[in-house]
C-alpha cells in the first residue's frame, strides 16, 4: 500500500473512532509509523546467534574501497573524531518499530570527509565482527541522521545491541545498520550483503515497504 493510501485509511479509521466517541490516542501517529509496522516500547535483540566479544584494544574500523585516503582507525582514533548525538525512530523489517532512540557517536559524513570517496563510489558495503554484512546506496548514508553509534541513551552501547560500534540509518529498515561494525567499503557497484543475497531489498525504504527485492 502506498503511504498516501495508508494515511487515508488511517484517517478514515480515526474519523470513525471520533464519531463513536473514542478519543484519538496521542501515539502512534500515522505520520510516524511506517505501513505494516507496530510500535513497541521494548528493544528486541536481533542477531545471527553470535554476539562477538571485541576488546577495545583489538577493535579497528577499516575504511576502504574507491577512496582517496583508505584508513584503519583504532578505538582511540575513532573516538577522537567529532562526536554527535541524534534521536531517531527504529524500524525492523519484522514489523516492530521503536520511537526516540537516542544515539551518540560519529556522523557518517565525518568518515566520508576523512577518506574522500572517488567519484565512482556510489554504494557502501558494511561488514561486522559476527560475519554480518549489508549494502546501502551511498546517497542514503549522507543524511545528517546517519551515524556510527557508540552510545545508546547516554551509556556505552551494550554488546547485545551491537557494541562497541554500530551503524544507524534511521530512514531505512534497521537491518541496514550493521551492529559490531568492522569495515566500511565504498564501491562503484552494488554488492548484496547477508540478508540481501537471501532476497531482502537493496534500498529498504520502510515508507515504501521495500522489504524484499
Ligand atoms: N552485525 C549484525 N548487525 C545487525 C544484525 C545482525 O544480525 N548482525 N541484525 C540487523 C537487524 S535485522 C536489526 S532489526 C537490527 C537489530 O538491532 P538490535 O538487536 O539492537 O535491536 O540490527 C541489524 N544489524
Ligand atoms: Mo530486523
Amino acid at each position: 500500500m502506498s503511504k498516501e493510501r495508508y494515511l487515508a485509511a488511517k484517517e478514515q479509521w480515526a474519523a470513525k473512532q471520533v464519531a463513536r466517541g473514542v478519543r484519538p490516542r496521542a501515539t502512534p501517529s500515522a505520520d510516524r509509523l511506517p505501513p505494516g509496522q507496530k510500535l513497541t516500547t521494548g528493544f528486541p535483540v536481533l542477531d545471527l546467534g553470535v554476539q562477538p566479544e571485541v576488546p577495545l584494544a583489538d577493535w579497528t574500523l577499516l575504511l576502504d574501497g574507491f577512496v582517496e585516503n583508505p584508513t584503519r582507525l583504532s578505538w582511540a582514533a575513532f573516538n577522537a573524531l567529532p562526536q554527535v548525538e541524534d534521536s531517531s525512530d527504529f524500524h525492523c523489517v519484522t514489523t516492530w518499530s521503536r520511537y526516540d532512540c537516542h544515539w551518540g557517536g560519529v556522523a557518517f559524513t565525518s568518515l566520508y570527509e576523512l577518506i574522500r570517496p572517488k567519484p565512482e563510489a556510489q554504494f557502501v558495503y558494511f561488514t561486522s565482527y559476527d560475519g554480518y554484512s549489508t549494502n546501502v546506496p551511498l546517497a542514503r548514508c549522507l543524511d545528517d541522521d546517519v551515524l556510527v553509534a557508540t552510545t545508546f541513551e547516554g551509556s556505552p552501547l551494550t554488546r547485545e545491541h551491537g557494541g562497541p560500534a554500530r551503524v544507524i540509518i534511521p530512514k531505512l529498515y534497521a537491518w541496514k545498520g550493521a551492529k559490531f561494525l568492522k569495515s566500511i567499503t565504498f564501491l562503484p557497484v552494488d554488492k548484496p550483503g547477508f540478508w540481501e543475497v537471501r532476497g531482502y531489498s537493496s534500498t529498504a525504504d520502510p515508507w515504501k515497504e521495500e522489504r524484499y527485492a
